[in-house]
């Protein structure tokens, strides 16, 4: 597997002491960091002021060894304060763990209109290399918490569905061209896409596109085995459908050369780091 993952920036190299040796090759487990689904605002900040080398923003990378991975992971987010406790108080010491160098970025949708994931990831992504470039993204729901420790939170030469084995679907696929959850991309294939449609508000729909996008540009998608590839999906209410998805999908079918990235329109309303994570709030 590690043979699958593709090493940080070309030419990368430790300018002091060694590359890290990462789990597969030391074989830990996430026995000390279980998962807890009730976390409170004072569990919280007391992990937050208990816990060594997360700098302000959310970022995170060994101290005593080179990562060969960076990553920005990117969370689109509305009005899920209690999963997003159980995430980051999760997350953060599971890509610790992981030795992987990271920042996790939330992006925030302001309340006017109805959710769209897509745009949020968008967002994440252009307003992401602007001010930390990564070579690698991860397009993270908030409910998902991964179960193994060799599922590497790093990029592959194919784009990657990272959340193939989900719980909720007792860990099969529930389809073949699924393509949500949790994705790894690198930039370049991300660029190369034009990113997420634009046009998705409300659930559904497009994560289907984005699978589309990156069949038409041949990129391939990679999935790691199931044992691997396990999470567990944190209990919510479902979403009210969107009743264009389906038109929209079509439509797209035309036009994702020209709707994603390269027309991407928005309002910053905020930039602020905080402790365990960058947010960025948006207007859509
Ligand atoms: C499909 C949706 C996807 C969604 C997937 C799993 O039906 O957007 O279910 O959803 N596609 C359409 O609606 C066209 S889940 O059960 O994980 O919430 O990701």
């Amino acid at each position: 597997m590690p043979n699958h993952l593709l090493l940080r920036e070309s030419g990368s190299q430790p300018i002091n002491g060694n590359f890290c040796f990462h789990l597969y090759e030391r074989q830990l487990s996430l026995e000390g960091i279980e998962l807890n689904v009730n976390i409170s605002d004072v569990v919280l900040k007391t992990f937050t002021n208990s816990s060594k080398n997360i700098t302000i923003g959310g970022a995170s990378k060994p101290v005593d060894c080179f990562s060969k991975y960076r990553v920005n992971i990117v969370v689109p987010y509305r009005r899920r304060p209690e999963q997003l406790r159980v995430f980051l108080h999760y997350l953060h010491r599971y890509l610790q763990l992981q030795e992987i160098d990271y920042r996790i970025i939330v992006v925030e949708q302001s309340p006017e209109m109805h959710f769209n994931r897509g745009k949020l990831f968008n967002v994440g992504f252009v307003e992401s290399q602007k001010r930390f470039p990564s070579d690698c993204y991860i397009f993270h729901d908030v409910d998902l918490i991964p179960l193994s420790l060799n599922n590497i939170y790093a990029c592959t030469k194919m784009p990657r569905h990272l959340s193939s084995a989900v719980d909720t679907f007792d860990y099969e696929l529930p389809y073949c061209g699924i393509f949500g959850g949790a994705v790894a991309i690198t930039s370049q294939h991300f660029q190369s896409i034009n990113g997420f449609s634009n046009l998705f508000y409300g659930w559904g729909g497009e994560d289907d596109d984005l699978y589309f996008r990156v069949s038409q540009a041949e990129l391939g998608v990679v999935r790691f085995e199931k044992n691997v590839a396990k999470y567990k999906m944190l209990r919510h209410e479902k979403e009210v459908p969107n009743p264009n998805r389906f038109v929209t999908m079509k439509k797209n079918k035309i036009i994702h050369a020209v709707e994603g990235l390269n027309n991407l329109n928005y309002t910053m309303l905020s930039y602020e780091l905080k402790s365990l994570y960058t947010l960025m709030r948006v207007h859509l």
